[in-house]
């Protein structure tokens, strides 16, 4: 009887059974995925929160992208590309993670031996960043390690009791049930329990970040920013505001997790070629210095015409040319041996500046303040570079940790590396506000505004042209200093139609901006931004 019973209850589920243990395998290897992910959260809490699998990889793929695909990231999502690219990563891994669980079910070895690979991917993503170290294998290592044994345990509740008997082939299923799911459960609460364990860590340690963010006391500068003109904010609507407020400040970076650093042990190390007294301070040794306070915009060489990755800040900081001199170190027109000037930040990014355009007087800075706060940590808590007139990447270093004296022709610093030239200094840029492109004014006055930037040149003049006719010259705002954006407005009397606003401006040497249309790779883009709207 019992036989019996036991015989149609095994053929009864061997009808639905190879479905169902096909689904059951898949979803063994998701919950197997999960407690990979979960088991590298709790150890890169302990190792470092950039080490975890995600990142690593993720910042790997960042690493290697081609320009032209780095460009596609940044023109389509935007600052969002990051988000785009970790979800991307969750995606394959859960694909993966799906084929591995079924994988498993015919070959148990193999399937949980595939998961160790995953996890060799990701160690050596996370070793082989710029700045990795051994350990930030491990995070890698024990997902891996978790996932496969789930995965092999899993399996085995999915494998049929024992061997079919002769005969019974396909028939046969009858597997371990109430196996799978106690262990199927298990793993995944013991998972979101380490999971969620790793996070605590994660922010405990970061605690300490935060709280020395916090308790910074920003010094009084001893060269206070100029007062501002009246009249350099037109406060138009639609027109971005002279101050870029932090929250609406552009982010570019190659940091999947933002670098939470303590300020407390933060250290800058000074040295290289020609550096005859080398050096390494804190954050109070540094604050302790002659202070400057200076407006300043800062543009990246990835902006589009007409794009958003443009900001102006009040900056607080030291003179990165006080810091040199005090190094010994001379500028090459002063027979200086380097002519670069290597940034490097403690995730191990650099940028690659030249000496003689931090010694050349302008208000090359190691800002500590932003917009009157200790800088933000997207923006490079607690120090970073600030250059006027050079684009980001080769000159803006944040969360910097060390500054190399070197040259050109001995060191290429990360973007150059990847096809973006040596020097960069900012070309000449205007941008149209307002009205926007979907925009319908009514005919009549309708005001053009926007604002130009060529940052230590300044801007003398921008014009305005409807249709490819006359150019029209704007007027400007009061200008706050040459190395910040200059907003202007032209009044439009606007007629019914469609229309194609175009601008240009002029720089302080006299040069307007070219409108040969040319890409952002390698030195920043070019042209005139254009913006056509429907007068109705
Ligand atoms: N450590 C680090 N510093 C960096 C970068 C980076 O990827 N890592 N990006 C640079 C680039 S390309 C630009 S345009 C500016 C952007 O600064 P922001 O994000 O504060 O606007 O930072 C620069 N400094
Ligand atoms: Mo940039």
């Amino acid at each position: 009887m019992k036989e019996a019973d036991a015989q149609r209850q095994g053929s009864s589920r061997a009808g639905r059974g190879h479905p169902a243990r096909t689904a059951l395998a898949a979803l063994a290897g998701l919950i197997a995925g999960f407690c990979a992910l979960a088991a590298a959260q709790l150890v890169s809490a302990l190792v470092r929160p950039e080490a975890g699998p995600v990142a690593a990889v993720g910042e790997a793929v960042i690493d290697r992208s081609p320009p032209a695909l780095k460009e596609f990231a940044v023109r389509h999502f935007g600052t969002g590309d990051k988000l785009v690219l970790q979800l991307g990563i969750v995606v394959v891994l859960a694909l993966f993670a799906l084929a591995v669980g079924v994988l498993a079910l015919h070959h148990r070895r193999t399937g949980s031996a595939a998961v160790l690979v995953f996890g060799v991917v990701g160690a050596v993503a996370a070793v082989g960043r710029p700045e990795g170290a051994a350990a930030d294998a491990l995070p890698s290592v024990a997902g891996a390690a978790a996932g496969a044994g789930v995965l092999f345990l899993l399996a085995g509740r999915l494998a049929p009791a024992s061997p079919p008997p002769p005969g019974a082939g396909a028939a046969y299923g009858a597997f371990d049930r109430r196996g799978f799911v106690v262990t199927a459960s298990v793993a995944t609460v013991v998972s979101a329990g380490a999971g969620l364990l790793g996070r605590r860590l994660t922010s405990s340690v970061q605690a300490g970040a935060t709280a020395s963010r916090h308790d910074l006391v920003l010094p009084v500068p001893d060269s206070a920013a100029p007062a501002v003109p009246a009249g350099t904010d037109l406060r138009i609507p639609g027109l971005s505001p002279f101050f870029t407020p932090d929250q609406d400040f552009y982010r570019v970076d190659t940091a999947l997790v933002v670098p939470r650093i303590d300020a407390t042990g933060w250290r800058l190390r000074i040295h290289g070629e020609g550096v005859s007294r080398p050096m390494t301070i804190g954050l109070h040794d540094l604050m302790r210095r002659e202070t400057v306070e200076r407006d300043i915009t800062l543009a990246c060489v990835s902006n589009e015409v007409g794009g958003p990755y443009v900001g102006n800040a009040r900056w607080l900081g030291v003179r990165l040319a006080d810091l040199l001199r005090e190094a010994g170190v001379r500028p090459p027109s002063a027979g200086g041996r380097a002519d670069q000037l290597v940034a490097r930040s403690v995730d191990g990014m650099t940028t690659g500046t030249p000496v003689e355009a931090v010694m050349d007087g302008r208000d090359a800075m190691l800002a500590f303040g932003m917009n009157g706060q200790p800088l933000p940590f997207a923006h490079g808590f607690p120090v970073r570079m600030v250059v006027p007139g050079l684009y980001g990447y080769v000159s803006a270093c944040k969360w910097i940790e060390e500054i190399e004296l070197t040259t050109f022709a001995a060191y290429d610093a990360y973007w150059v590396r990847r096809s973006w030239a040596q020097q960069a200094p900012v070309k000449t840029e205007s941008r149209i506000d307002t009205p926007r492109a979907s925009a319908s004014p009514k005919p009549g006055t309708v005001p053009v505004a926007g604002v130009a930037w060529a940052q230590h040149r300044g801007i003398s003049r921008v014009e305005v042209r409807v249709d490819g006719g006359p150019w029209h010259p704007a007027r400007l705002a009061a200008e706050d200093s040459r190395d910040t954006w200059r907003q202007w407005v032209w009044e439009w009397p606007a007629t019914s139609g469609r229309h194609t606003l175009e601008v240009r401006a002029t720089d302080g040497t006299g040069a307007t901006q070219t409108g040969r249309r040319t890409d952002t790779v390698p030195d920043g883009a070019t042209g005139w931004h254009s913006v056509v709207v429907d007068v109705s």
